[in-house]
């Protein structure tokens, strides 16, 4: 930090989306006054996105909420801190004492992946309830591709991340990386970075139903057919062992089950899969001969192919690809990070999938958690083990899960819910007593999550840039006080430093017993001595990182530590991807297992399917100045014209008596809805598309400038039961649904919206 008379900078990174880029800071009088781009940020070079430079208004917003706050009626009352966990105590033990903990159900939102209190201390809180109604945002994401890594390479978070720097071929389906600035591949600045690989004279080809930004920098661009990517997947499978263009022989010894690959792929040719996905065979068959002819190639995947049909067997195939064509654990194709903190190293015994299911329709555990889509019939059917309280931290479930409306209704049932939480939104109106979370300007950070998933080693911490306020509690102390109180302890200081402690203390005596770990052996008193005069999450980054790959080991004067870090205001490079095979495989026979049970099972249902593609579809998209639904309230990303519409083909719009700027009514098995239209040919007859995380201004919320471009909840159009039946992750991507013309549905401002219909 270098002041001047009035003013400070401050340098962190940007904890918004997980392009993790430099910040740098100006405040005055604990005000910010302007943000830019940390130039000197080895891995952002100074860029920044519009939601960077909105942290500012996110710290300044009056919506924010600063104080703890309870409900009585339909009326919100600020209360001290030690009166909402006194009504929180009442209303958590009261159900857990009444009918157990499985009857208290918790949704983790996207943020807390990019808050280092959530990362670590969410963890505590779930031990401590030790609910099996854990539910997170991953069953609307990413998890399709966890679980493959789980299954295929022994970590939910060994994900193979495109060495997009050096690739010089960049297949990139159903993900936006222009727009979204990448996903399960953290890097700043995902334009340049395409652009960079175009100067090279690398290819980038995109296969998306719409002609997205990051489609028109590309060389090439395929629209597809919603939810049939892995057909298409398979006929490039295909074509490579057909046409003899397979490198597996490589890593052949760290291998198992390339020939029941081989015979799987053998159905879907080309030519008999073109007609399914909509991409020409020959098209595809240079599709394939392009990845295997290039010196590296990356395929990658994200959103489009997650959350759709078959979402899990999308995620294998894409690293299958990679494998057979020798771009697996390769510079230039697909590499495993070696993040400086937070990577595993004991080998697994077995997966964490299937352990327990959920109580109603008996959806298989995934990863500790159940899929959201089952939340609401968990809440609503009664019989022991019924959901009566429920505990939402940085989620806004009732806009972002499928069949959203049928979640809303069932909350109104339960007898306590408490909210973690900023804003009074569609979710926490509904909450008896919402904590408040800091502002991000307020909090340390450091992106566990995603350097793990990064296109470089990097390490960056950043301190907080403002005090918090006399009074009020970090996230990890709300979190800590939240889980002695379920073990009906008085939530006070004294408690969550003894928790604090005990946890520190049991993850080191853990690893002294451990002889994958660099203190093995040690004595546990003296590492935790090492380790004074930090606390809460400092404390615990600090441990992680010391032990880490690049870490002292509580030994080495030149290794890495958090105080060592901490002289690296810009953070650090710790240079580009390196093969990381056989190390990282920590399945239980020690190699990539290419061809696991569950997901290969799930073929025949890929086959069954074939056949059964509706006329029209909904996707969703996103928006540079827009973050899945909590950055509306913030004016400057909020100019412009209305973004909450549905894409639709001028042909489409023909047959269906509909113009640009027109209201259709759009119908699916969930529900009903009004939007506006807009017409265009960027996206491909047969499909429509509207942005998720919209439908705000509603009742008993508290989002001003969000009330104004209320938009409509694509989520009342998503259906909880249709699901990809390996992972259970709802399907956001392909669903089918009817198109008319709307007749009704605009308010006042002129804007349309779903409570109207
Ligand atoms: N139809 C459709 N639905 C989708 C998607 C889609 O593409 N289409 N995308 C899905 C995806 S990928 C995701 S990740 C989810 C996201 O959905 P959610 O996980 O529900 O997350 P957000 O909508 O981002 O809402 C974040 C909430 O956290 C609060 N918050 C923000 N910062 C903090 C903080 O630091 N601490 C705390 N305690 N609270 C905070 C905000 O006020 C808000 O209430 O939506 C999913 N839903
Ligand atoms: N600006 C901005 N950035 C964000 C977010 C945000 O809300 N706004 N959210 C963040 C989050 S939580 C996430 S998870 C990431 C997501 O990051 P991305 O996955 O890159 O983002 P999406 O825009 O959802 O891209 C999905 C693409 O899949 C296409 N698609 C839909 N269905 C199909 C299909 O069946 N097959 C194929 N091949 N394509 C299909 C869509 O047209 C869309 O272009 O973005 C993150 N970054
Ligand atoms: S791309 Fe934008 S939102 Fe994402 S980290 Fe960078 S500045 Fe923040
Ligand atoms: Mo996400």
């Amino acid at each position: 930090m270098k002041s001047s008379e009035a003013e400070s900078i401050h340098y962190r990174t940007c904890p918004l989306c997980e392009a993790t880029c430099g910040l740098e800071i100006h405040t005055v009088n604990g005000e910010v006054t302007h943000i830019e781009g940390d130039k000197k940020d080895p891995f952002s070079k100074g860029y920044l996105c519009p939601k960077g430079f909105s942290l500012k208004e996110l710290h300044h917003d009056p919506d924010r909420i600063r104080e703890p706050m309870i409900r009585k009626g339909e009326e919100w009352f600020t209360v001290s801190f030690e009166e909402a966990f006194k009504e929180v105590r009442k209303g958590l033990r009261g159900v857990i004492e009444a009918y157990g903990k499985d009857a208290v159900a918790v949704y983790l939102g996207n943020p807390n992946v990019h808050n280092l209190s959530g990362m670590l201390y969410l963890p505590i809180f779930l031990r401590a309830l030790g609910s099996r109604n854990q539910y997170s945002a991953s069953t609307v994401d990413q998890i399709p591709k966890q679980l493959a890594a789980e299954m295929m390479y022994g970590g939910d978070f060994s994900i193979p991340i495109p060495d997009v720097d050096q690739t010089q071929y960049f297949l990139c389906i159903g993900a936006n990386p222009v727009v979204s600035n990448g996903s399960l591949m953290t890097g700043p600045n995902m334009r340049g970075r395409l652009q960079d690989l175009k100067k090279r004279g690398g290819r980038l080809v995109v296969v998306d139903p719409v002609r997205t930004a990051t489609a028109k920098l590309a060389d090439d661009h395929h629209f597809i057919k919603p939810g049939t990517d892995a057909y298409f997947l398979f006929s490039l499978l295909h074509t490579l062992f057909d046409e003899k263009l397979s490198k597996d022989d490589y890593l052949a010894d760290y291998v198992n089950g390339l020939e029941e690959v081989k015979e799987l792929a053998k159905e879907f040719s080309p030519e008999k899969m073109a007609s399914v996905c909509g991409i020409d065979s020959e098209e595809i068959r240079m599709i394939a001969r392009d990845i295997s002819s290039a010196s590296c190639a990356a395929v990658y995947g994200r959103m489009g192919t997650c959350t759709q049909s078959f979402g899990t067997i999308n995620s294998w195939l894409i690293d299958v690809i990679n494998y057979v064509t020798g771009n697996l654990d390769r510079e230039g194709g697909v590499m495993f990070t070696t993040p400086a903190a937070g990577g595993k190293t004991s080998r697994k015994k077995g997966y964490r999938f299937g352990r327990f299911k959920s109580r109603v329709s008996e959806m298989p555990e995934v990863l500790g958690e159940l899929p959201v889509a089952c939340l609401a019939e968990e809440m609503e059917t009664p019989g022991e083990g019924q959901v009566r309280a429920f505990v939402t931290v940085a989620g806004n479930p009732m806009v972002s899960t499928p069949n959203s409306k049928r979640l809303e209704e069932a909350a109104k049932n339960l007898d306590f819910m408490v909210s973690v939480d900023c804003y009074l939104n569609e979710t926490t109106r509904y909450a008896n007593v919402i904590l408040p979370a800091p502002s991000p300007l307020e909090r340390s950070h450091y992106d566990l999550s995603f350097y793990q998933l990064s296109v470089r080693n990097i390490s960056h911490y950043s301190s907080p840039v403002f005090e918090k306020k006399k009074g009020q509690l970090d996230e990890w102390e709300i979190l800590l006080k939240l889980a002695s109180l379920i073990g009906d302890e008085e939530p006070s200081e004294g408690a969550v430093t003894k928790l604090d402690d005990a946890t520190m203390q049991f993850l080191i005596n853990k690893d002294v017993k451990n002889d994958q770990s660099p203190v093995f052996g040690r004595n546990p008193e003296e590492i935790m001595s090492s380790l004074q005069g930090r606390k809460g999450p400092e404390r615990m980054l600090d441990y992680m990182l010391r032990t880490g790959p690049y870490g002292d080991h509580f030994k080495d004067a030149e290794g890495l530590s958090l105080s060592k870090l901490e002289k690296h205001p810009h953070g650090l490079d710790l240079g580009p991807l390196q093969s990381r095979i056989p190390e990282i495989l920590l399945t239980h026979t020690g190699k990539i297992e290419l061809a696991p049970a569950l997901i290969v099972n799930d073929v025949k249902r890929l086959k069954d399917e074939i056949s059964n593609k509706p006329d029209m579809m909904l996707i969703g998209r996103r928006h540079l100045r827009s973050n899945n639904s909590w950055l509306h309230n913030l004016p400057v990303l909020m100019k412009g014209k209305n973004r909450c519409t549905m894409l639709l083909h001028p042909n489409d719009a023909k047959r269906f008596d509909l113009e640009d700027g027109g209201v259709a009514e759009v119908e699916s098995e969930a529900g009903r809805l009004q939007v506006t239209v807009e017409v265009t040919d960027d996206i491909m007859p047969g499909v429509a598309s509207i942005p998720h995380g919209y439908g705000h201004g509603l009742k008993g919320t508290k989002m001003d400038v969000a009330g104004q471009n209320e938009g409509v909840n694509s989520n009342l159009l998503s259906y909880e039961k249709r699901l990809d039946a390996v992972s259970g992750t709802a399907v956001l991507n392909g669903i089918p649904i009817a198109v008319r013309k709307g007749n009704q549905g605009r308010n006042e401002r002129g804007n349309v919206r779903s409570e109207f219909v």
